[in-house]
């Protein structure tokens, strides 16, 4: 009997993923590079529909036409031009594959690198689907949410397969068609700089409970309370679980002997990238990015720390009092975040024609996700209101929300300013809010500065929009 679905690449996370597949029924074949991992794979799990290929050509022939490969394999590329070892396994399947096979990648690839092999592949009469697959180790093996991207005939003969592996929220599965070509890719990049978001925004809360004195005991409760009400979301409940581990050796805290110094692989910055390309605004995913950067120069920050000075930290609030109100300004922030990733989204799905639909790509976000939270059900239901919504922040429900929220969002960033603890992402949320809701902005200046020294003219409050103005300003000697 021929295999139902084919991975290349027994990583954890492949393995995890044949293991999910077999288990919803499917029979599956396997191959990896080095052929003592697929022995090991095959033989650790005895009795289940699996079948471990030695050669690439074996393992293409298990299959069942059309073909349904999933590649797993480490890619380091960072630039488009860059081949990594996708493009080294597609290259070998090509030759033994048949017209409509499919061919999936489902790790981080760059959005415009899937748009290439989706070309690359239909020119040879193969079908090719970039799937943005989240939920790390644990994702993979019970259920993650896929962000597949490719087209829509392609997707159907995909979609039991994936929606039987996805995970599910209130019965409905964690994936659906995201869009044609790189849109897949795409969304999970984004979605992978919202998490960057989320995850700064609960550092800066934590920083701030911190400087005010509180235990990471103390902490840990917060997280857990908080994970019982509207900010539930998995990364608020690894970060109250984090806050609980102790160091068996020593009794601390493990969170306290973790040295300061973030990592990350790029995803993070390649939404940053994208964002500025796109002109849009993602203030607090760039914050949440810049931090990781900032906190990567460890030396630096020795240094400079004997060097610059800072108020001295006196925080007089209660400490439930500054539950509350650390509690609006990280869910305010939050809000932003997600504000600013899909309208950046958005404006990049109007630019390549995909066709997104952001209220469905939120709901495939509330399981199986690294990001999944009880609040995205809110989003699901703004763009179910009204697709056209033009920013998250207009919604009713969110309206109201950053209208309840501000008065505390406002005086933690000011607790928090005083007191000289850095809050980026905190901050750059509230300057978006405070900026987009304005109806002036100082930017009338700043055309003046404009034609001033480069006659880059102006428009005029008093006269008729796209006339354009200038000024014969007095020339600056010196
Ligand atoms: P390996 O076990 O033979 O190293 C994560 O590194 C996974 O990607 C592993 O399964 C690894 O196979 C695979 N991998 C990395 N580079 C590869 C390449 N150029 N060709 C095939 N598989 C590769």
């Amino acid at each position: 009997q021929k295999s139902d679905f084919g991975l290349i690449g027994l990583a954890v996370m492949g393995q995890n993923l044949v293991l999910n597949v077999e288990s919803r029924g499917f029979q599956v074949s396997v191959f990896n590079r080095t052929t003592a991992t697929t022995d090991e794979f095959i033989a650790k799990h005895p009795g289940k529909k699996l079948v471990g290929a030695k050669t690439l050509e074996e393992f293409v022939q298990s299959l069942a036409t059309p073909r349904k490969i999933q590649i797993m394999v480490k890619s380091n590329a960072v630039k488009d031009s860059d081949r990594d070892a996708v493009d080294a396994v597609i290259e070998q399947l090509i030759p033994l594959l048949e017209k409509d096979d499919i061919v999936i990648d489902g790790g981080n690839s760059y959005y415009l690198t899937t748009e290439r092999r989706d070309k690359y592949l239909a020119e040879k009469g193969l079908r090719f689907i970039g799937a943005g697959v989240s939920g790390g180790e644990e994702g993979a093996r019970k259920g993650p949410s896929i962000m597949p991207g490719g087209p829509a005939s392609t997707w159907e003969v995909m979609k039991p397969i994936f929606e039987s592996i996805s995970a599910k929220v209130d019965g409905e599965p964690c994936v659906i068609h995201i869009g044609t070509g790189g849109a897949g890719h795409y969304v999970k990049m984004i979605h992978n700089g919202i998490e960057y978001g989320d995850m700064q925004l609960i550092c800066e809360a934590y920083n701030i409970f911190k400087a005010a004195g509180f235990t990471t005991d103390e902490m840990a409760k917060v997280f857990n309370d908080w994970n019982e009400g509207d900010m539930q979301s998995y990364l608020i409940q690894i970060t109250g679980k984090a806050l609980e581990q102790k160091d068996p050796e020593t009794g601390k805290s493990i969170v306290e002997l973790i040295v300061d110094k973030a990592g990350q692989k790029g995803t993070g910055q390649w939404t940053l990238l994208n964002a500025a390309e796109n002109a849009v605004v993602i203030s607090t995913i760039n914050a949440a990015v810049e931090a990781r950067i900032l906190s990567s120069k460890k030396k630096a920050r020795v240094a400079a720390s004997k060097e610059l000075t800072g108020p001295t930290v006196n925080i007089t609030t209660e400490k439930a009092e500054l539950v509350k109100k650390v509690h609006d300004a990280l869910y305010a922030s939050k809000v932003i975040s997600y504000a600013q990733g899909l309208d950046l989204i958005k404006t990049m799905g109007e630019a390549k024609n995909w066709g997104l639909d952001l209220g469905r790509i939120a709901s495939i976000w509330r399981g199986g996700c690294i990001i999944r939270a009880r609040f995205l059900n809110k989003i699901t239901d703004a763009y179910r209101e009204n697709a056209e919504l033009s920013n998250l922040m207009l919604a009713p429900f969110f309206k109201d929300l950053l209208s309840k929220t501000q008065q505390n969002w406002r005086e933690i960033v000011s607790l928090a300013t005083l007191n000289g603890i850095p809050v980026p992402a905190f901050s750059a949320s509230l300057g978006y809010y405070d900026s987009y809701r304005a109806e002036r902005l100082p930017a009338n200046l700043l055309q003046a500065q404009r034609d001033f020294f480069g006659a880059h003219t102006y428009e005029r409050t008093d006269k008729p929009e796209g006339e354009f103005f200038h000024t014969e300003w007095p020339e600056v000697i010196g």
